[in-house]
């Protein structure tokens, strides 16, 4: 669908991809800006943080068993108050979370969507001002309109994601988000405290530079993947030059690096933890349905990541994550016996 080239705004946006189609009731345009109206919120106690009290742990640890940050349970009420309180969402689902939230007021029982986010990833790195981010997952309901939600809304394979993005807050503060239409990216520009359109109609790369992976683990890691990872270190795909290790411990700044730039990022399973680290519903059908609109791959090293039946709202799943070439690559090795 052509864009429209003026500097758009998220708003403007959502708005312009709505009039494109006529049967469209507007209510994912509206649960879209919402996420934007949490982000531009997130972004101001990010921006400050360490000037106020809002570093730090929270004294408890989420359902993941790792430390909660005062800004994990901040962005976790931005995201949830502003989804409770708009006119297109059913309920929640988030990482920080034990269990979904239902709405269930009359507005929200007859809203289309649900969403399922990780309110604020990588918070481990909030203290030390690395980037950090929000990853977010919209799917329709399979559950009966007027009334309440149910699990099996949230229980959906990310095949039927009708919308994912993630918020980098980094140098520049920018949200990416993918619709069937494809991938767009807004930075946030503070002179109007918009989302503006920078990233049109974003494309990964077939292949590129970077191999983003957790080192430490290497001798954890499958032969398959520690062969790969060897390959990176020399002369892959007939490449004039090896590739370069670029890893920040933040997925959505290392992934959306890769999205940009081209590149492969892997979390693999270890024999401790087979599953590996990062969260099926709240990290890896997002990124795969991003990757996927961008022309990338994303693949738990068997199988396509978003054909993966999730049975439990917190399963984790190895993830490889990246341009076509590299991923197909990688796919050569993993199937080695
Ligand atoms: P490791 C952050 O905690 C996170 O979930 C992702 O953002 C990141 O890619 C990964 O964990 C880093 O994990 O084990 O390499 O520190």
């Amino acid at each position: 669908m052509a864009i429209d080239r003026r500097i758009l705004t998220l708003d403007e946006f959502t708005i312009q991809q709505f009039r494109g189609f006529p049967q469209a009731t507007g209510e994912l345009s509206s649960l879209l800006r919402d996420i934007g109206l949490a982000a531009k919120r997130i972004n101001v106690e990010v921006n400050k943080a360490g000037l106020v009290d809002i570093l730090g742990d929270y004294g408890t640890t989420n359902v993941q068993g790792e430390e909660v940050k005062k800004l994990d349970i901040f962005a976790n009420n931005q995201m949830m108050g502003v989804l409770r309180h708009g006119i297109s969402c059913a309920g929640i689902g988030s990482e920080e979370m034990e269990d979904v939230v239902i709405f269930d007021d009359e507005t929200s029982n007859k809203s289309k969507y649900v969403c399922l986010f990780d309110p604020l990833d990588g918070s481990a790195n909030i203290d030390v001002n690395v980037s950090i981010g929000t990853i977010f997952s919209i799917y329709k309901r399979v559950s009966e309109l007027g009334k309440p939600a149910t699990k099996e809304d949230f229980l959906q394979p990310g095949n039927k994601q009708v919308a994912a993005g993630y918020v980098v807050y980094g140098s520049s503060t920018i949200l990416v988000y993918a619709t069937k239409v494809g991938v767009n990216g807004f930075t946030l520009d503070p002179s109007i405290g918009e989302f503006s359109l920078s990233h049109p109609d974003i494309k990964c790369p077939p292949t590129g530079k970077f191999y983003s992976v957790n080192h430490g683990f290497f001798f954890q890691y499958p032969k398959q993947v520690q062969d790969y990872i060897h390959a990176c270190q020399g002369k892959v795909l007939d490449t004039p030059e090896s590739y370069t290790q670029r890893y920040i411990g933040s997925m959505v700044a290392d992934v959306h690096r890769n999205l940009i730039k081209g590149g492969i990022f892997m979390y693999p399973g270890t024999a401790k933890k087979p599953n590996g680290k990062l969260r099926l519903l709240y990290e890896c059908n997002p990124f795969a349905f991003i990757a996927e609109k961008a022309g990338a791959i994303a693949t738990n090293g068997k199988q396509r990541v978003l054909d993966i039946q999730p049975t439990s709202l917190h399963e984790r799943t190895p993830f490889y994550v990246g341009s076509k070439l590299m991923m197909e690559e990688l796919e050569t090795y993993l199937k080695q016996a």
